[in-house]
C-alpha cells in the first residue's frame, strides 16, 4: 500500500458512513476484511476501491486513473509513459472484462479473480500481504481482542 491515490480510496471504502472519520467500528471492520476476510469479502472490497464512480461499473477511464501512478515509474525509462499506461489499461481490461462489453462489472471482476486470485489487486495494491498479516494480527490481538472476537 504505497500509492496515495489508492490509500485515499481505501479510506473512503472503510469509512462506511462517509463522514470522513474512521470510527472504531469502521476501523476494526476494515482491518478484519483486510486480514481475515473471505475471498468474496476481499474481492468486493477491492472492487469498491477501484469503482471510482461508485455505480458498480469500472470503465476504461477509471482504470486509466488507477494505473496512472505507473507513469512516474516509467518516466525514467525510455518509454512514453502515457502510451505505456494505455497499453496496460488495454491488457487489464482484456483480463477483467469477461463478457467483453467494455465495462468491468462486479460479476466480471468476481469471475476473473476466481480464475486468478492475483487479479484482485490488478488495479492497485489494497490488501495486506501475507507476510505482513501476522504482524498486524499480533498488534490487533494486543489492542482490541474483544472487538475482534465479536466480529468473528
Ligand atoms: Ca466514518
Ligand atoms: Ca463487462
Amino acid at each position: 500500500m504505497t500509492d496515495d491515490f489508492i490509500i485515499d480510496r481505501l479510506f473512503r471504502v472503510i469509512d462506511i458512513r462517509y463522514d470522513l472519520d474512521l470510527s472504531e467500528r469502521e476501523f476494526i471492520k476494515g482491518l478484519h476484511i483486510l486480514l481475515r476476510g473471505t475471498f468474496d469479502q476481499q474481492m468486493n472490497f477491492c472492487y469498491k476501491v477501484y469503482d471510482l464512480s461508485g455505480i458498480k461499473m469500472i470503465r476504461r477511464e477509471e482504470i486509466y486513473q488507477l494505473l496512472k501512478g505507473c507513469m512516474n515509474a516509467c518516466q525514467e525509462e525510455d518509454i512514453h509513459p502515457q502510451e505505456a499506461v494505455r497499453d496496460l489499461v488495454d491488457i487489464i481490461l482484456k483480463m477483467l472484462d469477461i463478457d467483453k462489453d467494455g465495462i468491468i462489472s462486479i460479476e466480471d471482476f468476481r469471475k476473473a479473480c476466481q480464475q486468478n486470485k492475483l487479479l484482485m489487486e490488478s488495479l492497485g495494491f489494497c490488501l495486506v500481504a501475507d507476510r505482513e498479516k501476522l504482524a498486524y494480527d499480533r498488534i490487533l490481538r494486543m489492542q482490541i481482542p474483544k472487538e475482534i472476537s465479536k466480529i468473528n
